[in-house]
């Protein structure tokens, strides 16, 4: 940093001598200062400021780091979410985030009627798999309600079509909440065996196997309440140990609790909260992810200029594990991560 510095001061008492020594040289000059200050930018949260986005799910594809996010665009007096589209970010330093717009909305789905809730991609022999929660229209195959689509892609980033051409799993499927918008909030996990397994959930958590196609279920769905579980479920395995990550009842507003288990079907043990409230909005989602030797913790908060809980932003802060594997509590920043190369 120090050598940052001392660089900086030494470049500018050139550039003063050549400014007053040549006119062009100064724009050229100026403009390569320019170049240099941007590269020394810092991260900071939330990470994407031009648009509010929220339910953020990371994957890293060829040395970069993909990020999905759903988008509200509720006004400021709204009291209801409002979320169009879903959005792909990228980065490969963890500072420079590159928008590649609105990548899947659920007019992809000829079935679907409802805004874009949490969804996770992921990467499986070569394509590119985004599990959506959106609604489904009153019609032969649902009565409506909050259902689950898949949509497929040969890019992290598009195009993306509906992989089914109809929902995976509709409101029917679960009776054990009794209302429509539990079936939301799928997360996709790949055990070292090839198994995958999709978990969901609203009120209650609920999983099943997926067959090798990624599209079709190949189990009956299980149902099962961890402790304080509220929606947004996020599960990954690290040393042998499986992490069930979720937004929780916390007090008024959501907070980021968890379980760990030895097997993939439970029984899951609690582990406490990682995440206290966050600013200004009532649900937080986590989305975890190791990228270039760290591990990182997604989440979204309403800490923007006209922010609230129905105009969120997404954050990103550094998550450390314990010896024993269990995860230290989150500290939320403004300044957010340092770059990676
Ligand atoms: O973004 C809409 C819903 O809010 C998500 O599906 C939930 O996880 C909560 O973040």
């Amino acid at each position: 940093m120090k050598f940052l510095i001392s660089g900086k001061r030494l470049f500018l008492k050139h550039l003063n001598k050549l400014i007053k020594d040549n006119p062009m040289k100064q724009k050229v000059l100026l403009t390569l200062f320019l170049i240099l200050c941007l590269s020394f930018a810092k991260a900071e949260n939330p990470i994407i400021t031009h648009i509010f986005t929220a339910d953020p799910a990371p994957i890293v594809y060829n040395d970069t780091l993909f990020l999905y996010t759903g988008h509200d665009t509720a006004r400021v007096n709204d009291t209801n979410y409002k979320m169009p589209d879903w959005h792909v970010f990228s980065t490969i330093d963890m500072v420079n985030w590159k928008d590649h717009g609105v990548c899947l909305s659920p007019k992809t789905f000829s079935w679907a009627s409802g805004d874009a809730y949490a969804a996770q991609c992921l990467e499986r022999n070569g394509k590119f798999y985004w599990f959506v929660s959106t609604f489904h229209k009153n019609d032969e195959n649902s009565k409506g309600g909050a259902a689950i689509g898949v949509a497929v892609s040969d890019r992290p980033t598009g195009p993306f079509k509906d992989a089914i051409g109809k929902a995976l799993v509709v409101n029917e499927m679960t009776t054990d909440m009794k209302y429509g918008w539990d079936d939301i909030d799928p997360t996709v996990f790949i055990d070292d065996d090839g198994q995958i397994y999709l978990f969901w959930g609203n009120g209650s958590c609920k999983w099943v196997k997926l067959k090798e196609n990624m599209i079709e279920l190949e189990s009956i769905i299980t149902t099962f309440k961890p402790i304080n579980y509220i929606e947004g479920p996020w599960v990954y395995k690290r040393n042998g140990l499986y992490y069930l990550v979720y937004a929780s009842s916390g007090t008024k507003q959501e907070m980021i609790e968890y379980c760990t288990a030895t097997n993939i079907e439970g029984p899951w043990i609690y582990r406490g909260i990682i995440q206290e409230n966050v600013a200004n909005c009532f649900t937080t989602h986590p989305g975890i992810i190791d990228f270039k030797g760290k591990t990182y913790f997604f989440y979204h908060n309403g800490s923007l200029t006209t922010g609230g809980s129905y105009r969120r932003s997404v954050c990103v802060e550094n998550m450390y594990y314990n010896p024993n594997g269990t995860i230290q509590k989150i500290i939320q920043t403004k300044i957010g991560v340092k770059p990676v190369e």
